[in-house]
């Protein structure tokens, strides 16, 4: 098997050997979901479909989407097709209101995972000769089971580290020798914020490649990163419902966009709005239906995440379909004065200027009937110890930019390095005083 690959066969294959693949499991699925979970049937009776209509992979539309509120009603194991005899894991996602959403898991299902995740590893140029830094939480969140089981699979070693105390991480890092790097950005920032106070030049490390995923980060945020850690850094892509992290990863020398691994999880983009699906390459909602899955299978859930599909061959010989970097969830956009604002445009305006931090919060509120937004942000030590002339001009290009760029005019605070409270996990970008 070559290191680029951890199935070359499949990920390579002409795209109508893979549609035949995709339709014929489409279709076993489908078959089994109607017989086994009444929550679907259900649906598929009310719009009038059934397991027989689907007869080609744009049958699929015929489908009715599930939601976030389906999981939910069904708490907690409504949805699953097998009883729990047969599922040997659950992994549950934070629910920031209401209730969490669990998954289960067979003991193929975990298998099917982890070669997902061995494949992903290999797509970010890992081997079996890496040791894989995982800092990735480990517990409910899919985060660092995942990945751990992923990287055994592939035959790495794995420092199965979790989040958290990042003066020890980097001691593990250093003594160890780890060459990868698995976290999420706003976690390695931290790390290197870390790296940093104990006088260790990354430079000294061995790590090669970071593994950053969980959470929307930015072009900017990449180079910030990647300089701060004197690493290469791809993006990996996945959520709960779905499986967990592995549903599709950059690759190394990538012609942009992560690979989503299609003979498994099967992509569609839709008019949020309208539930309309829309041609490759435009921009909205994905939407996953789970091929493989025995114990959780979703069909046409609605992830919320903003993005789009290009379905031409990769640089890297991969023919599977590749994603484009995640700019925001649906439900994350802000809507200011009328504006649409993501937090990865605020992100990206920022990191953009020089003496800016790459830690930074949003803060909406409602004064009378007015939305505003305060955009704080750390500065670097030297430009917070200059004097207050230079901060006054950075105050000023911040309010600028964002207005220039994203058409809203916003409040900004800069606050001393290390003012914002650091996250372990998935960062917190936004806080909304407006539900209050
Ligand atoms: O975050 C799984 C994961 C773990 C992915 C580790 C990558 C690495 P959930 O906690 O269920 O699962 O959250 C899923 O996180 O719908 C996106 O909104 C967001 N997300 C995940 N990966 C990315 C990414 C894991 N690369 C939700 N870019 C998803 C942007 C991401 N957002």
């Amino acid at each position: 098997m070559s290191t680029i690959y951890w199935d070359e066969e499949i990920e390579t294959l002409p795209r109508v050997g893979l549609e035949s693949i995709q339709l014929k499991r489409l279709q076993s699925l489908i078959n089994r979901v109607y017989r086994k979970v009444e929550p679907y049937r259900e649906k598929m009776i009310a719009a009038g479909v059934k397991p027989e209509d689907i007869r080609g992979l744009e049958d699929l539309q015929k489908l009715p989407f599930t939601t976030k509120d389906d999981l939910r009603e069904n708490y907690p194991f409504g949805m699953f097709t097998m009883g729990l005899d047969d599922i040997v894991r659950v992994h549950a996602s934070s629910g920031t209101t209401g209730k969490p959403t669990v998954v289960g898991y067979t003991r193929s299902d975990i298998d099917i995972w982890a070669n997902m995740m061995a494949r992903a590893l290999a797509c970010a140029g890992a081997t079996r000769g890496d040791m894989v830094h995982n800092a990735y939480g480990y517990g409910l969140f899919t985060g660092g089971l995942g990945a751990h089981y992923g990287a055994e699979k592939l035959g790495a070693t794995v420092i199965p580290v979790s989040g958290g105390n990042s003066k020890r991480q980097i001691t593990i890092m250093k003594d160890f020798g780890s060459t990868i790097l698995m976290s999420t950005p706003s976690y390695a920032l931290n790390l290197a914020d870390a790296m940093d106070h104990m006088g260790i030049d990354p430079s000294s490390l061995s790590l090669r490649v970071g593994i950053f995923g969980a959470e929307p980060w930015s072009e900017n945020m990449r180079e910030e990163v990647e300089n701060k850690l004197n690493l290469k850094a791809v993006d990996i892509y996945g959520l709960s419902e779905v499986i967990g992290p592995g549903v599709a990863q950059e690759c190394l020398n990538s012609s942009g966009g992560m690979h989503i691994f299609e003979d498994h999880f099967l992509p569609e983009i839709i008019d949020p709005e309208t539930g309309k699906v829309m041609a490759p390459g435009e921009r909205g909602e994905l939407v996953f239906t789970t091929l493989t899955k025995e114990a959780f299978p979703v069909i046409r859930y609605r992830t919320k995440d903003i993005t789009s599909l290009h379905y031409e061959t990769c640089t890297c010989g991969r023919t599977l379909v590749r994603m484009d970097k995640v700019t925001g969830r649906s439900d994350d956009m802000l809507i200011i004065r009328g504006v649409n604002v993501f937090p990865s445009q605020v992100e990206h305006v920022l990191m953009g200027i020089e003496g800016v931090e790459p830690h930074y919060q949003i803060i909406v509120e409602r004064e009378g009937t007015m939305d505003t937004m305060t955009v704080e942000v750390e500065v670097s030590d030297s430009l917070f110890t200059d004097e207050i002339k230079g901060l006054e001009a950075l105050t000023k290009r911040i309010t600028r930019d964002v207005k220039d760029i994203l058409g809203v005019t916003c409040r900004v605070k800069l606050v001393n390095p290390r003012a914002i409270q650091r996250s372990e996990g998935k960062a917190q970008r936004v806080i909304d005083n407006r539900k209050i």
